[in-house]
């Protein structure tokens, strides 16, 4: 891939898809925080496409279409905004240019990665403290951003769903890393999609770099390049206080800048999120300056 990274940023503030608002101001903290100069620091250059049209919440009713059986809040909403999103990421690569979307809330995954895998064969790396593989069928919530990684799979419901899976993702090029919250039935499809997890527990055992070499392998095999969805909650939430649904236990700051080294180092990147950072729950804006300096080492922030 080339040297310098032309980056194009690409803001979906959704906040539908968790349930919680606040997270629909993730790309302007993002922006606020220095992501320009942070990626200037890893030597990219920056073109910000600005926003695709969210629907705000108060005028939405969250069960005006839905999947039976099963419960996906504001459906409607998250089509509609994946479907925009793929446009404009497949759009950003068809221009060579690397796409950054910035969240709002994991839903935005859906369109990321269709939009990605549109004219390639894409691996993923998953960073989350969550599997992020309800069905509508097994979801406790009805948030889809709990559902993102088994719509773009065609697991359950989503199976055949044209605006979710039709770029042909295949779980076994795709790793989530930093597992610490899954709910049971999470833990069946994993095992029964193929899909490659790490939990905490491994990276407490076997060392951030190489398990993230491990998800890496699984994502660059016979694929064309690799997306990496960043949800903020992979780390620690005493490292990232600002997001929606924090869980005890995750990776800490500097596993975090090695973890995204590794992922330059591979020289792989195709497009990448940084999603779930929660303004109105942070302190300070540190979640959104940790996401645009993880975004950097990303990209290949080079210290010396
Ligand atoms: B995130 C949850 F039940 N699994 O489905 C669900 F615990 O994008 C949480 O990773 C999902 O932040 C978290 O609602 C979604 C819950
Ligand atoms: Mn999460
Ligand atoms: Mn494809
Ligand atoms: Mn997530």
């Amino acid at each position: 891939m080339d040297h310098r990274k032309n980056v194009r940023v690409i803001g979906a503030p959704t906040d539908y898809g968790a349930n919680r608002r606040g997270v629909d101001m993730g790309p302007s903290a993002i922006r606020y925080a220095g992501l320009a100069a942070q990626l200037e620091r890893a030597g990219a250059a920056i073109g910000d496409a600005g926003d695709v049209p969210a629907p705000r919440a108060e005028v939405r009713d969250p069960d005006t279409e839905t999947f039976a059986p099963g419960r996906a809040k504001f459906l409607r909403e998250t089509r509609e905004v994946a479907t925009r999103l793929a446009d404009r990421v497949g759009d950003a690569l068809a221009a060579g240019e690397l796409p950054m979307v910035l969240g709002g809330d994991h839903s935005v995954a859906i369109g990321s990665v269709a939009g990605s895998a549109r004219d390639a064969d894409i691996g993923v790396v998953w960073f989350d403290a969550h599997a992020d593989c309800n069905t509508p069928e097994t979801s406790p919530s009805g948030n889809v951003h709990g559902m993102p990684l088994a719509a773009a799979l065609g697991v359950g419901a989503f199976a055949g769903v044209e605006w979710a899976n039709a770029a042909g993702l295949v779980a076994d090029t795709v790793a989530i890393v930093g597992l610490r919250d899954v709910d049971p039935p999470e833990r069946r499809a994993i095992d029964e999609s193929g899909v490659t997890a790490f939990t905490m527990a491994d990276i407490d055992d076997r060392g951030i770099t190489s398990v993230v070499d491990d998800a890496l392998d699984v994502a660059t095999a016979g694929t064309d390049g690799v997306h990496v969805s960043l949800d903020l909650d992979w780390l620690d939430p005493r490292e990232a206080p600002g997001v929606g649904t924090p869980v005890r236990g995750g990776v800490t700051y500097r596993e975090a800048h090695a973890a995204l080294e590794r992922v330059a180092r591979r020289d792989c990147l195709r497009s990448l999120d940084l999603v779930e950072v929660n303004p109105i729950l942070d302190e300070r804006n540190e979640t959104a300056s940790l996401a645009a300096e993880l975004a950097s080492s990303a990209l290949g922030r080079r210290i010396l």
